[in-house]
């Protein structure tokens, strides 16, 4: 497959859809795959007529089945630290993004796979996929930040299960657990995840990019400072046009579209 096809980009209706495409490999993760995925991370990120990015994988098997195993057995260790930086850094990059960035579960999420999916603001989950960390089974470790992430979706107790044991979970167990926000028909996963992310960008766009900075940065800070950023925020919120009409418009009992301003 000309290396061009490896992730996949295309926009619709304000979204951008990237998809993970090596279905052969259950969409493994390689070193071209990371670095393709960046790129069209940049491009949703600079273009203006992207809203949200919907990331899912080709196939009905797998969103992706983690780090290339196949590569990690024959990589020298810089060429392996280089490959999680590399993934580190994408990882990042959709945490950061400032746009509405959601996973649309298409099958297993395991390993980096699952880390991606972590990385992302929500996930909608078809009723077959399966996560979870099973790194240790191959002498491997979750290090693109899923020991950082999992423990702040789940909890340190459940992480450290799943991430010491490399069991995986169901949709639904994943679901119990609050990784997974939705666990869909397989022939829904598009609409359904396409259908949260509308509702996402229906509200006031200034406040929902600072609502997921304050969660993201404030999960980093003391509560006290988490707190006092919320509160920065929202000071900074009322300095736009949308929290003026939007306020009018529940004073007088009209309905409101916002402008993002
Ligand atoms: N990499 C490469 N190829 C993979 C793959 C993977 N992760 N997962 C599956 N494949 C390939 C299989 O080799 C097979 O290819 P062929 O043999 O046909 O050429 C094809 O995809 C179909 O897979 P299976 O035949 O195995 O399909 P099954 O239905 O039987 O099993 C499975 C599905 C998902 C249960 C199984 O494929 C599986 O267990 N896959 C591996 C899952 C896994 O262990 N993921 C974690 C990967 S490690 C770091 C260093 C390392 C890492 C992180 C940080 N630092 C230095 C900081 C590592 C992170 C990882 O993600």
């Amino acid at each position: 497959m000309p290396s061009k096809d490896i992730v996949l980009f295309r926009v619709k209706s304000r979204i951008a859809w990237i998809t993970l495409n090596r279905p052969e490999a259950l969409n493994a993760l390689s070193k071209e795959v990371l670095q393709q995925l960046s790129s069209m991370l940049d491009k949703a990120k600079t273009d203006a007529t992207v809203k949200a990015v919907i990331i899912t994988g080709a196939g009905d098997k797998a969103f992706s089945a983690g780090a290339d195993i196949k590569y990690l057995n024959q990589a020298t260790p810089l060429e392996v630290r280089e490959l999680a930086q590399l993934a580190v850094t994408v990882n990042n990059k959709i945490e950061t993004l400032g746009k509405v960035v959601v996973a649309a579960i298409n099958g297993y999420a395991l390993g980096g796979g699952l880390e991606m999916a972590e990385a992302c603001m929500l996930r909608v989950a078809v009723r077959h996929a399966r996560l979870g960390h099973p790194e240790v089974r191959i002498g491997a470790f979750a290090g693109f930040g899923g020991t950082t992430r999992l423990p702040r979706l789940i909890g340190k107790g459940r992480a450290a299960e799943y991430l010491l044991t490399g069991n995986l979970m169901s949709a639904e167990e994943a679901q119990q657990m609050g990784l997974v926000n939705r666990v869909v028909a397989a022939d829904k996963l598009h609409q359904e995840a396409e259908a949260l992310v509308l509702e996402i960008l229906a509200q006031a766009p200034v406040a929902v990019s600072m609502t997921w900075e304050a969660i993201h940065r404030g999960l980093n800070l003391t509560l006290e400072e988490s707190a006092l950023l919320g509160a920065d925020y929202f000071g900074l919120v009322a300095s736009t046009e949308d929290f003026r009409a939007g306020t009018k418009s529940f004073v007088e009992k009209t309905s409101q579209v916002f402008s993002g301003k």
